[in-house]
C-alpha cells in the first residue's frame, strides 16, 4: 500500500484545523460532530497508547507524534510508548492504555481493550470521507462521483450507497469494477460519456484523478488520497470545496467506531 511520508505529515495541527473548517464550511458540523453522528458514541476520558513500530518498512518520521497530537487534538487523554513493538505493547498496557493504535505497512488498528471492539483505518477512512462528503449542505442531488474502489473506496462507496446516494464508481482495475458495479449495485461511470457532479469521493494513491468535466462550481470533493486528486489550478477555477488530510479524520473515524 502507499505510505505516508514524514513530509505529508508536516504541521499536522495546522492542516488538522483546516480541515476541520473546511468540514465545518461542507456540512454544518465539526469532524467530531461527523464521527457522533456516524457511530452514535461519545468519548468519555479513554486513554489512548500509541506503539511505534519498526517491521517492514519501519518508523515513519512524525507518525506516532502525529498521531500524539491528532488524538489530543480531539480530546482523548494519549501518550507515545518508548520502546515499540512487542516492549511497546506492554509498557501501553502497563501504563494504562484503554485504546491502542499502532500500524504496520499493511494495517493500521486501533484495539479498545476495555470493550474488545477493533478498528482498521482504511474502512474507518472511507466511511467517514464518504460520510462528509454525503453532508454537502448545497449538493444538488443524491448523485456521487466515487474515484478508486480500493480498500478505502469500497467502504465508502458501500456507505453511500447503505445511505440512499446515487453511486456511480469508477476504477481503473476493469475487475475490480466490474465485481464492484455487481456487488454494491453502483452504477459504472463512463470516463468517455462524462457528466457533472456537485459531490465526488476519491481515494487513490495518484494525482490528478478528477477530470475537469466532472466538475461543477463549488462541487465538494472529499478525498483521503494522497497525493491529493486534483490541481490547484482546477481547485481555484470551478470553487472546488476540498476535504483532504493526510491522518487525522481517518484516525478519529477509528477511535469513535471502538468507543
Ligand atoms: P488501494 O490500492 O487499495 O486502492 C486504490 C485504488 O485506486 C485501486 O483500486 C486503483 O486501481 C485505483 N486507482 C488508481 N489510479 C486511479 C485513477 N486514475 N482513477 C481511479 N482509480 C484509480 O489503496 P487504498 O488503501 O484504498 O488507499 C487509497 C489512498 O488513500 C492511498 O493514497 C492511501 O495512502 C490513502 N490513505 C489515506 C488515509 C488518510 O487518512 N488520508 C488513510 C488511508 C489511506
Ligand atoms: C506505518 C504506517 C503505514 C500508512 C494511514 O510505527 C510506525 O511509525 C510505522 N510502522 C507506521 N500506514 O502510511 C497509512 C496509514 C495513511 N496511510
Ligand atoms: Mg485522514
Amino acid at each position: 500500500m502507499a505510505l505516508l511520508t514524514p513530509h505529508d505529515l508536516i504541521n499536522i495541527n495546522k492542516q488538522l484545523q483546516e480541515a476541520d473548517s473546511a468540514v465545518q464550511r461542507v456540512t454544518g458540523l465539526d469532524i467530531k460532530g461527523i464521527c457522533k453522528a456516524l457511530y452514535s458514541t461519545s468519548p468519555g476520558s479513554e486513554k489512548v497508547g500509541i506503539v511505534p513500530v519498526t517491521s517492514g518498512n519501519g518508523i515513519i518520521g512524525n507518525f506516532s507524534s502525529s498521531l500524539h497530537a491528532i488524538t489530543q487534538y480531539f480530546g482523548f487523554d494519549s501518550f507515545v510508548t518508548d520502546m515499540p513493538d512487542v516492549s511497546g505493547y506492554y509498557e501501553a498496557v502497563r501504563n494504562g492504555a484503554e485504546i491502542i493504535l499502532m500500524a504496520d505497512d499493511h494495517t493500521f488498528l486501533a484495539h479498545n481493550l476495555k470493550n474488545g471492539k477493533i478498528a482498521n483505518n482504511q474502512p474507518c477512512t472511507g466511511m467517514i470521507y464518504a460520510e462528509i462528503a454525503s453532508r454537502y449542505l448545497k449538493a444538488d442531488s443524491k448523485d456521487v462521483l466515487v474515484v478508486g474502489l480500493g480498500k478505502v473506496g469500497f467502504p465508502g462507496a458501500a456507505h453511500l450507497v447503505h445511505k440512499g446516494f446515487r453511486v456511480y464508481g469508477y476504477d481503473p482495475d476493469e475487475t475490480l469494477l466490474k465485481k464492484t458495479v455487481s456487488n454494491l449495485g453502483i452504477i459504472s461511470f463512463d470516463p468517455e460519456n462524462p457528466r457533472k457532479f456537485s459531490i465526488i469521493f476519491e481515494a487513490t494513491p495518484c494525482a490528478n484523478t478528477i477530470p475537469e468535466v466532472v466538475l461543477s462550481e463549488n462541487c465538494v470533493l472529499s478525498t483521503p488520497g494522497i497525493p491529493c486528486a486534483i490541481s490547484d489550478e482546477l481547485r481555484k477555477k470551478y470553487h472546488v470545496q476540498l476535504v483532504a488530510e493526510p491522518l487525522g479524520i481517518g484516525t478519529v473515524s477509528m477511535l469513535y467506531s471502538v468507543l
